[in-house]
């Protein structure tokens, strides 16, 4: 698609826009209304919130800043600034009920579909491209995920379903090796890429391996079977802290019963497949399984130099793949799937390090903290990025199941505090090759 034609812009801003609120509808209507304003975890928002608070995220930036409207109803702002109020607290907020919240959102894209089609796609940052249009699709898509993640969280049976991802293929080595060499880390060329992600610099990296797939669940249960939670030499003294605090004995959402692990699963509960990806694990236990495994995490350097670096160009691409926009055939995005797809699925999706699955199925936790990077500035506001930057947060990579296309690539960088796992969250890990990456 050729974004520089205003109207081939206008038809994918308004497809991404239409593809957010319908899966929208589907988290938020897949519910009764009583459902829809609990609290169905103190990490979470009731789910009517995130629905108004996409409505009204829209409003500011599209409505009143982009369109120079007044505020439809600015009394509702401070209820839905994510700022003002922690999650825990939100419940007991006089919000918007669940039919006036989906009366505002819709009202409010009535609105947007109209700006778009009267409005010049370039001529102020927040209009090149069509920036500020591709950030509302990115924000209410990444909303999604954060409610899908309150579906996961939730008791009670089973109100979403998707077909199965499609099988692992082809026989993988362990591990991949990456030589050592310099490469482009963040973008300047992304058209809708968020400040975090620029701008485009040069890292210098020596040579390592990188696990050709996430860590595995049976991979996991090992380290567990090997008493890898009762020994403190393999956690960090915060880790270990908090595995002691929170009692931490599996991944979250695991069960053992009878011997056998199982797991919960948007109201299902199955025994844990061995093949997939571990999922639902914090940090601090990404990197004690690093530890006992010999490894570690990949610094966030790596992971990206791995996923985009072309070493027959020397330049750095969109995706594993190349250049083209992710397709089913390439990686499991957009909840079109409800978990991870096996260990070596997705073989169109290869890197030309033949690492696999780098894009999609599970965040990958990395070893690094979220920080800015040489030459940032934020853009086009300070909460989206910048208030977060230091060692509190760790970056994740690479999208989920539950991250929506327009929302991935191999830019795009994800963080949270070290103790999370009700995330879609999973790692692989990495080893140091001394000597092995002279090109
Ligand atoms: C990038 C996923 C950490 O959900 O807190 C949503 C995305 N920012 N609304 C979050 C976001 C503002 C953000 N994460
Ligand atoms: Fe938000």
């Amino acid at each position: 698609a050729d974004r520089t034609d205003p109207a081939v812009l206008r038809e994918l801003i308004a497809t991404e826009l239409l593809a957010a609120r319908e899966r929208t509808a589907l988290l938020t209507g897949a519910v009764e209304d009583a459902e829809l304003v609990a609290q169905h975890s103190p990490l979470m928002s009731p789910l009517v919130w995130d629905l108004a608070h996409i409505g009204n995220q829209e409003e500011l930036w599209l409505l009143r800043n982009v369109g120079g409207r007044d505020p439809m109803h600015p009394e509702i702002d401070p209820l839905y600034d994510a700022f003002e109020h922690p999650r825990s607290e939100r419940p007991s907020l006089p919000l918007l009920p669940p039919d006036q919240a989906r009366a505002y959102a819709h009202e409010v894209r009535g609105r947007v579909l109209d700006l778009l089609a009267a409005t010049p796609l370039e001529g102020a940052p927040l209009l090149d491209a069509g920036f500020a249009f591709g950030m509302i699709a990115q924000h209410e898509q990444q909303h999604d995920e954060t409610m899908l993640i309150t579906h996961q969280l939730r008791t009670g049976p089973a109100v979403l379903d998707a077909p199965p991802p499609p099988a692992a293929e082809g026989v993988l080595g362990p591990e991949v090796l990456i030589p050592a060499g310099p490469f482009t880390m963040g973008t300047d060329a992304e058209p809708w890429s968020l400040d975090n992600e620029r701008p485009a610099h040069r890292v210098d990296l020596p040579a390592f391996w990188l696990d050709t797939a996430p860590v595995s669940n049976a991979a996991y249960q090992a380290f567990i079977a090997d008493g890898g939670y009762r020994e403190p030499r393999w956690w960090t003294p915060a880790g270990w802290e908090h595995r002691m605090a929170a009692d931490l004995t599996a991944p979250l959402f695991w069960t053992e019963q009878g011997g056998q692990w199982l797991r919960r699963r948007f109201g299902h509960l199955e025994p844990v497949p061995p093949n997939e990806p571990v999922l639902h694990v914090s940090w601090y236990e990404a990197d004690a399984y690093a530890r006992w495994a010999g490894r570690r995490l990949p610094t966030e350097a790596e992971w990206e130099k791995a996923a985009r670096h072309d070493p027959a160009t020397g330049r750095s691409r969109r995706f594993p793949w190349g250049d083209e926009p992710p397709g089913p055939e390439h990686a499991n995005l957009g909840q079109r799937h409800l978990r991870p797809a096996p260990v070596g699925a997705y073989p169109q999706g290869e890197s030309p390090y033949g690492a696999r699955q780098l894009i999609g199925d599970v965040w990958e936790w990395t070893a690094s903290d979220f920080t800015a990077y040489p030459g940032f500035r934020a853009w086009p506001y300070r909460e989206y990025s910048e208030v977060f930057f230091g060692p509190e947060y760790k970056v994740l990579r690479g999208g989920s199941f539950a991250v929506a296309p327009v929302a991935c690539r191999g830019t795009f960088r994800n963080w949270d505090y070290p103790i999370r796992r009700q995330i879609f969250s999973g790692f692989r890990t990495a080893r140091d090759a001394e000597g092995a990456g002279e090109v």
